[in-house]
């Protein structure tokens, strides 16, 4: 398979095959019900939702979604309706699972809910998508909204997260920044040191199936003159399609400055469960909702 390079290539494998059921737990939003909307007339998913039947076909009719016929489970209570909508994916009925208007942590706690929950790699992980050009690119980042603090166990197993994601989208050898503030290693900056680990473990075949360097910063990372300029030699540096961020802060500034500011189309997922997890923030666009609609059916 050839890389995907751009969310419009996205959209094109995703209405591939048959439309998948996709659960969703609170769909008590606008931008939620347009972009399931939208995913439905292109075939890409048959909706599921949960939640307070009123409402949703409230919105609906404001919204003007008159051919939007979704199966819908009546369900009044949020940590309730996360947990149907989990169980549903849990029990086959549903491919894929989604977040409406619930809180994150509500919604992921039932995502990882031992009894119930949707565990299947040891870390469950976000990741972020947007297009970059020179070479024209998906590039995934990663974590903006899962784990918090992770540690360098816990980078490894997000990092080894994204880069199977970024297989399953045909990059076979992805090449992986480890970003920080800067491209040397200084003690004061452990996101440095852990940059710097990530690196070596690739070296020594720790970490497989992809190249690794770090520390980067953003810019070495995504643009061959910054690091030119930098005096950087590396096979990742200006061309990464991978970048592990060092914790969630700069990851969701990093994904809302791309997304609220500069309006780049966006997809996101969390992968490491037994089924792909759509985790959009609550002020992401109809837009990305369904460009991660999208990728999520692509790698279900
Ligand atoms: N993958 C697998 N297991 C996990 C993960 C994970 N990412 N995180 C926690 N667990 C397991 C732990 O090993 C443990 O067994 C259990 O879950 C509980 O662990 P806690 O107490 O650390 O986790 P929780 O349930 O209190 O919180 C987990 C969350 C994912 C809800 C929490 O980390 C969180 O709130 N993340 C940030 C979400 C957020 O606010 N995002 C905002 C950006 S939109």
């Amino acid at each position: 398979m050839s890389p995907v390079t751009s969310i419009s290539q996205l959209h094109a494998l995703a209405r591939q095959g048959t439309p998948r059921t996709i659960a969703v737990a609170c769909p008590h939003d606008d931008d939620v019900l347009r972009s399931l909307d939208r995913a439905a007339t292109a075939g890409v998913v048959r909706p599921l939702l949960v939640g307070r039947r009123a409402v949703i076909e409230s919105l609906c009719a404001r919204l003007g979604l008159d051919s939007f016929r979704p199966e819908i489970i009546e369900c009044a209570d949020d940590a309730a309706a996360v947990e149907v909508a989990v169980r549903k994916v849990r029990g086959g009925e549903a491919q894929m699972l989604m977040k409406g208007l619930v809180s994150t942590g509500t919604f992921l706690k039932g995502v990882l809910n031992k009894e119930f929950g949707l565990r299947d790699r040891p870390l469950l992980s976000h990741v972020a998508v947007f297009e970059a050009a020179d070479p024209e690119r998906l590039v995934l980042f990663t974590d903006v909204a899962m784990n918090i603090a992770p540690d360098l166990v816990q980078k490894v197993q997000i990092l080894e997260n994204a880069v199977g994601l970024a297989r399953r989208l045909g990059v076979e050898w992805p090449k992986v920044a480890a970003i920080a503030a800067v491209e040397t290693v200084n003690p004061d900056m452990p996101a440095t040191l852990d940059a710097a680990a990530l690196a070596k473990m690739a070296d020594r075949g720790q970490i497989k199936g992809c190249v690794v360097d770090g520390p980067l910063a953003l810019d070495n990372a995504l643009s061959v003159e910054a690091a030119r300029h930098k005096g950087i030699v590396s096979p990742v540096a200006g061309v990464a399609d991978v970048l592990v961020l060092p914790d969630i802060e700069a990851g969701n500034v990093m994904y809302k400055t791309l997304g609220l500011v500069r309006r780049w189309p966006l997809a996101a997922v969390v992968v490491g469960a037994s089924a792909p997890v759509v985790l959009t923030s609550r002020a992401d666009s109809d837009e990305t909702k369904f460009n991660s609609i999208a990728l999520a059916a692509a790698i279900s």
